[in-house]
């Protein structure tokens, strides 16, 4: 019993930093992403009366007690759902990423998303998109937003259980032609993880409500600017929207700096780009790396502009994903 998954990473343009159940993974607030192609987890799920214990391996290495235990909560979760033979059998999960892990480019969703999907299909479970979603949620809260590809929104719910918890389909990737640039400022790990830097902001940071507050007006505003395909209506929401998170992670204590000099450099560049006439919109996660979204028709002046900004390593051009899939290993 096994299968194999590819999931995209999404990128929030509303954020997700906050839970009400952290067993669960069941948000504070709703948000909104869209899925990138161009970089991708490839997750191998194997269930077998061979293995001693459940095993997840990492681009080649033992992956870190911490993500192990949340990878479990999904494999868990199949085995209740199959119930059989299957429920007691150990899994080894293999999985590689072919973009920088840790970073701030939500390789924990594409990750988690493709473990899903790999999981459900070596059980044999026929999952709705819905029910694969909340699959997800249970590795990583993000990760139930790379089930879906294109514009992507992750209802809150309201059900103690989570099952009204999961993403939906927004817009489809061809909606709309936008690209999304990645300016890399620093790969590598982060220092403090998203499950640990969520709870840190939500114990100690004074902002953290007022910034939860803000997110339903928020979602509401991109959500309509996504479906009127209005760039710079999206563009202010997603930019307020990010500066606001960081503010309240700025507030914590101790405090989340998850921003460089270099982002600072490449949020700067953004400002100089649009007061020059181009259409380009910052936002930036639980990392250093900044990513800009503009649409197909500048995105090569806006690039070259990027790259040329000190402290950026390179930039990764990503175009709207589609969701998780199960493939055969053998195409
Ligand atoms: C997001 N991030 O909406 C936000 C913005 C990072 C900053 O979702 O604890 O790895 O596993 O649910 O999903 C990162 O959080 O955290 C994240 P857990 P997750 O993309």
């Amino acid at each position: 019993m096994e299968a194999l998954a590819v999931a995209h990473p999404n990128i929030a343009l509303v954020k997700y930093w906050g839970k009400r159940d952290s067993a669960l993974n069941l948000p504070r607030e709703g948000s909104l992403s869209l899925t990138l192609a161009g970089m991708e987890s490839v997750t191998h799920v194997a269930f077998d009366g061979a293995f001693a214990a459940d095993e997840l391996v990492l681009g080649g290495n033992p992956a870190p007690e911490a993500s192990l235990r949340k990878a479990r909560r999904i494999l868990d979760e199949v085995r209740r759902r199959a119930g059989g033979r299957l429920a007691a059998l150990h899994a080894r999960v293999e999985s590689r990423n072919d973009f920088p892990t840790g970073a701030g480019l939500a390789s924990s969703a594409s990750g988690f998303a493709a473990l899903a999907c790999a999981a459900a299909g070596a059980a044999g479970l026929d999952l709705s998109p819905a029910e694969l979603s909340v699959l997800a949620r249970l590795g990583s809260g993000s990760a139930c937003r790379s089930v879906l590809g294109g514009f992507v929104e992750w209802k809150r719910g309201e059900r103690a259980d989570g099952t009204d918890s999961h993403a939906i389909a927004v817009a489809p990737r061809d909606h709309w032609d936008v690209v999304m640039l990645v300016a890399v400022v620093a790969e590598g790990p982060k220092g403090v993880s998203s499950t640990e830097g969520m709870e840190r902001t939500r114990r100690t940071s004074p902002y953290y409500e007022p910034f939860l507050g803000s997110i339903p007006a928020d979602l509401d505003a991109a959500r309509a600017a996504v479906v009127a395909r209005d760039l710079d209506a999206l563009g202010v929401v997603m930019e307020r929207n990010c500066l606001r998170m960081h503010a309240a992670m700025l507030a914590a204590e101790p405090a989340l700096i998850y921003l460089r000099g270099g982002s600072l450099a490449v949020i700067e560049r953004v400002g100089q780009l649009r007061s020059a006439g181009a259409r380009a919109y910052f936002t930036i996660d639980a990392g250093p790396n900044v990513k800009v979204l503009c649409e197909r028709a500048g995105a090569d002046a806006v690039e070259s502009a990027l790259a040329a900004v000190p402290g950026v390593a390179r930039v990764i051009r990503a175009l709207p994903g589609g969701g998780a899939r199960v493939v055969d290993p053998l195409a």
